[in-house]
Order: C-alpha cells, then sequence, then structure tokens
C-alpha cells in the first residue's frame, strides 16, 4: 500500500461529541499527538488525520472531500441535507455511534391550547433547524412561520419572538426550567460516523480497517465473558440461560464428575437476573468479566 496515502477523518473540536469521539478513535489504538488546540492531529500508528472542528462545519468537509469521515449528531447531518440535498446527498450513515442521543422536538409554553399538529397552523415557530421543521410541517400539512434562531431558542416564546419552539431535548430540563412543554418528537439523534463517497480504493480500504476496529470496540463494549461451574445434568438449562452466547467452552472440573466448568463470551448484558437465573439452575462461581478486545 501506498505508505503516502492516509484517510481524514473530521470530529467536533470541543463540545458534547468531542470527548467520547477521541475515546472511541483511541479505543481502537488510534495514538494521536495530546495537544488540541490545532485543527490537525496525525496519528503515528494508523494513517489518520484526525480534523478537530465545528461540528456545524463537518458536513462540508466531507462534502468537498477534506474529509473522507466524520463524527457528528444525525441532527446535524439531516438538517444540512434537509437545507441543500443537493450538496449533501453522497453524505451516508455508515455507523451510528450510541452517544449524543437526542431528539429534535417541539415544544409550546404550559397553558398554550395544544390539541395536535393543527394547533399550530399560523404560529411562529422559534428554530435553529429550519429545513427538518419545515419538511416536518410540509409533510404535515401545517402552515406556520419559521423564525431561524442560532441558540437560547427555548427563551423565544418568553421574549415574544415566536409562540412555540422547535429544538434538541435530551433531560427535557431546559424545557422545564423555561415553562415548555414537549408536544412532538420530529428526529431521535445520536451520533453517527457518516462516510463520502470515497473514490480511493487504498483510502476505502483504510475506511474499512477503521470501521471494523470501530465495530469490534462496540461489540467489545456491550460483550461479557462469563464463567461458571455446572452441574453436568442442567448444563443445557444452564446454556439456555447465557444471553447472546453461541457455543460456549465446556471443561472438565479435576476430581468432579459432576460438574463441568462452562466459559462463554456473551454478547448482550448479563444483568443480576440472569445470574440469579444461572444459580436457580445450579451453577455457582458465576464470573462476570468486560472484554477489552474481540475480532472474528
Ligand atoms: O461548537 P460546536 O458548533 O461544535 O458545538 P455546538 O454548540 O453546536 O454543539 P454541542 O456540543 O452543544 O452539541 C453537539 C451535538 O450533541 C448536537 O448536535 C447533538 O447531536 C448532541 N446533543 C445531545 C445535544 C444535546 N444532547 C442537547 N441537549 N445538543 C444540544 N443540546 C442542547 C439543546 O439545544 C438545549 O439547549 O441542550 C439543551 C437541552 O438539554 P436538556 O438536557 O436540558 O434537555
Ligand atoms: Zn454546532
Amino acid at each position: 500500500m501506498d505508505s503516502e496515502k492516509r484517510l481524514k477523518i473530521a470530529i467536533q473540536k470541543s463540545g458534547r461529541l468531542a470527548d467520547m469521539s477521541l475515546q472511541l478513535l483511541e479505543k481502537c489504538g488510534i495514538q494521536l499527538s495530546k495537544s488540541r488546540d490545532q485543527l490537525l492531529c496525525r496519528s503515528q500508528n494508523f494513517p489518520l488525520d484526525v480534523f478537530l472542528v465545528r461540528d456545524d462545519d463537518i458536513p462540508a468537509f466531507l462534502a468537498t472531500d477534506v474529509c473522507q469521515l466524520g463524527v457528528l449528531g444525525q441532527n446535524v447531518l439531516r438538517e444540512k441535507q434537509a437545507v441543500d440535498n443537493g450538496k449533501f446527498v453522497g453524505l451516508v450513515e455508515e455507523l451510528p455511534l450510541g452517544y449524543g442521543r437526542c431528539r429534535l422536538s417541539i415544544a409550546v409554553p404550559q397553558g398554550f391550547a395544544y390539541d395536535g399538529l393543527a394547533s399550530l397552523q399560523g404560529k411562529t415557530i422559534a428554530t435553529s433547524y429550519k429545513g427538518l421543521l419545515g419538511a416536518y410541517l410540509t409533510a404535515n400539512n401545517i402552515s406556520a412561520d419559521i423564525v431561524t434562531m442560532e441558540g437560547a431558542v427555548e427563551v423565544a416564546p418568553r421574549t415574544h419572538l415566536a409562540d412555540v419552539i422547535c429544538d434538541l431535548v435530551s433531560t427535557g430540563n431546559t424545557l422545564i426550567s423555561n415553562g415548555l412543554v414537549e408536544t412532538d418528537v420530529i428526529l431521535q439523534s445520536e451520533a453517527v460516523l457518516v462516510k463520502n463517497q470515497i473514490a480511493d480504493a487504498e483510502i476505502a480500504q483504510l475506511c474499512d480497517k477503521l470501521m471494523s476496529r470501530i465495530k469490534a470496540v462496540q461489540r467489545a463494549a456491550q460483550s461479557r465473558y462469563i464463567m461458571l461451574n455446572s452441574p453436568t445434568d442442567s448444563l443445557a438449562a444452564i446454556k439456555a440461560v447465557l444471553p447472546g452466547s453461541q457455543s460456549p467452552t465446556v471443561m472438565p472440573l479435576q476430581g468432579r464428575d459432576d460438574m463441568v466448568a462452562v466459559h462463554a463470551v456473551c454478547e448482550e448484558g448479563v444483568f443480576w437476573d440472569t445470574m440469579e437465573e444461572l444459580k436457580a439452575n445450579g451453577a455457582n462461581s458465576i464470573l462476570v468479566v468486560p472484554i477489552e478486545k474481540m475480532l472474528d
């Protein structure tokens, strides 16, 4: 492979997605220079350049092929696509990453007589998501005025800039403290790995390699290694209880004909009730340990 070719990924420089995105690369074994003041970090042990930018700029970095991969909220990507599909149509959501979860919702002031979307007819709605909101209103045959605000959308009704708002919600605390009630969810969102149409075969290969590492990290994070001793006659019952495991390893226990040791990788969470059920089926010495890395 041409050693000059490097894959380029854009992640958020600072903000809600920044730490998790950097940690994800680190968990993939990618070492980066520690300074985060700069725009660009080069990895020394993987042909990868990491651009640290504002999340809103990532779709343009991908559309212009400055980077081939980006990590951003689905809300940001879908909004850009809703506003200018021609420019961003080639960007593909490759992998949901399980963090940065939120939803884009409409919220009305307490006391607003809300009786379904029709109540928004002719109203003014403040949002930073005019593309997504506009498409949602059109799809539901509602005609309303959209006021675009870049921040502090939640104060718009109090300051009489708008009747209602459409904004991101995660805990819902911001809505509550501003006397607003969530009525409609327009979009559920999380951080996602986005890819452009990679033309270069070697870059595409690097991209596949990074993606398979990310998938392996995700699988390892949700998997557990479980070890237990089982009565030989309840082995079938014990295997049936083990969550998401394929073929457990069964080994003899020295000096015991009636018991065997069972080791298994469980690709689902192992909760207390599962352990209690294993115990109820005769298992003992049950150990559940996290898995650091996993590759098939
Ligand atoms: O500087 P840069 O442009 O990169 O960052 P930013 O300020 O635009 O974004 P940032 O860091 O705030 O958020 C980045 C991404 O995190 C968003 O695009 C979403 O995908 C995701 N995310 C997850 C959220 C939230 N949760 C969230 N709660 N983004 C924003 N919020 C805001 C929301 O706008 C509202 O003001 O938090 C408030 C509501 O929070 P709750 O918990 O009170 O409901
Ligand atoms: Zn932003």
